[in-house]
């Protein structure tokens, strides 16, 4: 081969690099929503007021993650072929070790890397978790395999008792399930409670979820923003029928929400449910009870 071909080929070579780095690169910046979502559940970036702050969070950790790949796998495979073994190389090659700026280099730098995902996650994690006195407020029951939901807006008490869905394949089954409403923009507190086991209520697209443990209350803060019906859900197996403790999340309108609490019964159902009483609930979990 002369040096003339070598040079040409080995400019095919490169043309064909950068044809498949630019494929790559407008795969992971051209394309759809959903990719500039990170395949998020969110159908859009401020469903509600917290969906844009994690989204961020996820999106912008996965360029950082991902570019350090890039770099890292860019070097393992520079290594292999670089220094790989030629025909007639013999023995052990030249033995290297101890190379302290490279040590520091390669300390500090995934170091700084996690501080710096702690501190973004904390400031995120924090700015979602701020009590907030909200508009309404919604004491959520779960029980084995339904949700109960108590909602408290504007000196009214209302509750609403869900059965358990019973998914036969039919259709239709959706509109059995356990309705929550949430009035649009108005800000709005869970109390999210368990009247027998652990369960956890995950809304996906809100991007948030969290454990009902029994006899304690765990809190969600949010303000839903975009009108809608999403799906909810039991995330912690929780036994025999987790899987059919499902249920619809309507974001209306405040007047469709209101004429919602009209159909409603007026109180509120508690712990007077509650298959274990709170203390009874609470030894169990420190593993006390008996
Ligand atoms: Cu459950």
């Amino acid at each position: 081969m002369s040096s003339l071909d070598r040079t040409s080929s080995s400019r095919g070579g490169r043309a064909k690099v950068l044809a498949i780095a630019g494929a790559g690169a407008l795969l992971l910046t051209g394309c759809s929503e959903q990719v500039q979502r990170g395949w998020l559940p969110n159908a859009e970036r401020d469903i509600t007021n917290h969906t844009g702050s994690i989204q961020d969070l996820w999106v912008n950790s996965w360029i950082v993650v991902l570019l350090v790949g890039l770099l890292t796998w860019g070097l393992i495979i520079w290594c292999i072929v670089a220094y790989r073994r030629r025909k007639n190389d013999t023995g052990y090659p030249r033995q290297l070790s101890y190379n302290l700026p490279i040590e520091i280099f390669y300390t500090a730098v995934p170091l700084m890397l996690i501080l710096t995902f702690f501190a973004f996650s904390d400031s995120t994690e924090r700015a979602i978790n701020t009590p907030v006195d909200s508009e309404l407020v919604v004491d959520v029951r779960a029980k084995q395999w339904a949700w109960d939901f108590n909602y408290s807006y504007q000196g009214q008490e209302k509750y609403f008792a869900g059965t358990q869905a019973h998914l036969t394949g039919e259709e239709g089954v959706e509109e059995t399930l356990p309705t929550l409403y949430l009035p649009v923009g108005k800000s709005v507190t869970f109390e999210l409670n368990s009247r027998d086991v652990i369960h956890s209520f995950w809304v996906p697209a809100f991007l948030q979820k969290l454990d009902m443990i029994p006899g304690k209350t765990n809190h969600i803060y949010l303000t839903p923003q975009v009108e809608g019906t999403y799906q909810g859900k039991c995330a912690e197996l929780c036994g025999e029928y987790h899987s059919e403790m499902l249920f619809n999340v309507e974001v209306v309108s405040e007047q469709e929400f209101l004429s919602h609490l009209d159909t409603l019964n007026d109180g509120h159902i508690g712990e007077e449910y509650d298959r274990k009483p709170g203390e009874v609930a609470r030894n169990e979990i420190h593993g006390e009870g008996e």
